[in-house]
């Protein structure tokens, strides 16, 4: 087989970047490793930035979400028992984010490129990438275990793969700096059907630990509590799991979170991850490949998009002037953006969390810090920016 650009992964990253090339009149193969069905029921990400909105809407895969998802305008920020708003719309000039979860986000873009002819191999395995120092890589695959080997020939290979995909691995190891940094948290995950228990996502600081109050759906909501990262889920009964959540986000002025039956629950560790250069040869990483947030700043799903619109532009600008300048700088500029996004990630995760090792003088500072981010109009401004996404810097 031939192609233009050899994708690997169909996530976020690798989808939409199939269908922006399409646009541009570029060849793309996508290769996966799990079925349709998996990749459209995988339960991850909820909040989609302002850019990330605009870009399905301007190619043409928004209709949906614009239908279905909730724009959100503000968050709420609570500590000492106490919430207080940040009015992202009013501190950006009018951005908000939207509510849609990241698997509908997949099943539009699956639908997109599957109506307009385009190539989706799914459940392939033993996928391997060669040659990418030269300038005819190639990947080879089965359709099936112990199935015939095939080739992909092409010019480029992007690796969507997420961070356990080989692609990264590619990279020769004297060329790739790997940069990491774990959290001493966890995010213990449920979905619990029921209506909304407030108009905006709610980010708890409590003394016994960190919750988020998110949504998925007129009668699905997500919710999240800070745990140990190696603790078991079989240690938190639903009980257990709503008097933490009563304790946590419950009010001083007398709001009780409302309960209902829990449909599913998991714990994920945190941890940032940055793969440094992005790029190499033909070779170019993108998403969770190439790097990882922690998610109380909801930045993982928005980054792939940005890396991809990055990609896609450099290759529409080899394909049509033959000019390789904005693919050598594919690197930098998402460089820049991810570790803006890290900073604002880590710093997220670090007001919000209870750590439990800290001295009662960090945190008293820690508490200030929310007291000076709900109460100063400059601080409130920069989370917000942050939070509703920055704009790719495309010159360097
Ligand atoms: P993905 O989504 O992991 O997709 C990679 C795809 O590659 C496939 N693959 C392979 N295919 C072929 N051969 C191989 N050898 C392969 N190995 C892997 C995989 O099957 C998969 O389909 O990466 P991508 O496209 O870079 O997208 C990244 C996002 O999925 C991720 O950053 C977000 O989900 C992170 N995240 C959040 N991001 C947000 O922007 N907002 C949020 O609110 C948010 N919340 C979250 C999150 C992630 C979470 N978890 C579970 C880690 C909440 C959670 C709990
Ligand atoms: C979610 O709805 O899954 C979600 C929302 C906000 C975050 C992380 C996850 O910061």
């Amino acid at each position: 087989m031939r192609t233009q650009v050899g994708i690997i992964g169909a996530g976020p990253a690798g989808l939409m970047l199939s269908h922006l090339l399409h646009l541009y009149g570029i060849e793309s193969i996508i290769l996966e490793n799990r079925t349709r069905e998996q990749i459209e029921g995988t339960i991850r990400a909820g909040v989609l930035e302002q850019g990330t909105v605009n870009l399905l809407n301007e190619v043409g895969v928004g209709d949906r979400m614009m239908r279905e998802g909730y724009i959100h305008h503000g968050i709420e920020l609570q500590f000492n028992g106490v919430r207080h708003r940040i009015n992202m719309h009013e501190l950006t000039d009018g951005k908000s984010i939207m509510l849609y979860a990241q698997h509908e986000v997949i099943k539009d873009l699956v639908q997109v490129r599957l109506d307009s002819g385009g190539e989706i191999i799914f459940n392939v395995e033993d996928v391997q990438i060669h040659n990418i120092d030269s300038k005819t890589p190639k990947i080879t695959f089965r359709r099936e275990k112990d199935g015939e080997l095939e080739e992909i020939s092409c010019n480029f290979i992007a690796g969507c793969d997420g961070y356990h995909g080989p692609s990264r691995q590619a990279i020769p190891k004297e060329v790739r700096k790997e940069i990491k940094h774990t959290y001493p948290f966890g995010w213990l995950g449920i979905l619990i059907e029921m209506p909304p228990v407030s108009p905006e996502l709610i980010y708890t600081n409590h003394e016994s630990g960190f919750a988020l109050l998110s949504t998925r759906s007129d009668d699905i909501q997500r919710f999240y509590l800070q745990v140990d990262p190696n603790d078991d889920i079989e240690n938190w009964s639903d009980d257990r799991i709503w008097t933490e959540l009563h304790t946590r986000v419950d009010t001083k002025d007398g709001w009780n979170i409302s309960e209902g039956p829990i449909i599913q629950k998991n714990i994920v560790s945190m941890r940032s991850f940055i793969c440094e250069p992005m790029q190499y040869g033909q070779l170019f990483i993108a998403g969770d490949a190439a790097h990882i947030v922690p998610p109380t700043g909801a930045k993982g799903l928005n980054l792939a998009i940005a890396d991809v619109q990055v990609l896609a532009k450099g290759l529409k600008q080899f394909y049509q002037t033959s000019e390789t300048e904005l693919l050598e700088q594919y690197s930098s500029i998402c460089l820049r953006r991810v570790w803006k996004a890290q900073r604002f990630s880590s710093w997220m995760t670090n007001i919000l969390h209870r750590n439990f090792k800290h001295s009662h003088f960090e945190y008293g500072l820690q508490l200030t810090e929310l007291d000076v981010v709900t109460s100063s109009k400059a601080a409130a401004t920069n989370l917000a920016e942050n939070y509703v996404g920055l704009p790719i810097e495309w010159e360097l």
